[in-house]
């Protein structure tokens, strides 16, 4: 296995839209157990294909504290949400900002296993969360886009301030 690389936002390619997987293939699972890899090592509870720049459809989670319920999702279809909450996020693209997001309190979310299977799956909490925060990562959207412009301008130069003085 591997671990791969995290791009930081303002990185334009945090924008571009993940394409379909067409095929399950040896090729990725690999990026998914590397992708796992990279997610537990960071530490994070959840990382979408885009963040590695890997533009298909696919995340994984793992919300628990034991680190024993890794879960992949590949073409993931969110087909049914219900109520809101208000929850805390933070990002491995985006370090040491972590802000209040409101989005769906439950959802029902389709996809394909690792063996190339569809699944289904309610999820509600932060599971809920981190799959709904995924999904905005392989459709281009970082989360700090639902803060105010005047927020994300903020953010965008403490990140470029930390990164000059990381070179
Ligand atoms: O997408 C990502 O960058 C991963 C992100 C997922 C997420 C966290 C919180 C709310 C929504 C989505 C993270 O994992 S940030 C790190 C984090 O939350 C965490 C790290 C270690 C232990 C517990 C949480
Ligand atoms: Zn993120």
């Amino acid at each position: 296995m591997a671990l791969l690389k995290i791009l930081h936002y303002p990185d334009p390619r945090l924008h571009i839209v993940a394409k379909p997987v067409d095929k399950v293939d040896d090729h990725i699972r690999k990026l998914a157990a590397d992708m796992a890899e990279t997610m537990y090592a960071a530490p994070g509870i959840g990382l979408a294909a885009t963040q590695v720049d890997r533009h298909i459809q696919m995340l994984v989670t793992d919300v628990s504290d034991t680190h024993d319920q890794l879960m992949t999702f590949i073409n993931p279809q969110i087909v049914e949400s219900n109520g809101e909450a208000v929850h805390e996020e933070g990002c491995l693209s985006v370090p040491g900002i972590y802000e209040e997001v409101t989005r769906a309190e439950r959802i029902k979310v389709r996809a394909l296993n690792l063996e190339g299977e569809p699944f289904e799956l309610e999820a509600n909490g932060l599971l809920a969360v981190c799959i709904q925060h995924e999904i905005d990562h392989l459709k281009g959207k970082v989360f700090v886009e639902y803060l105010s412009r005047l927020k994300q301008d903020r953010i965008k130069q403490k990140l470029k301030k930390h990164s000059r003085e990381a070179m």
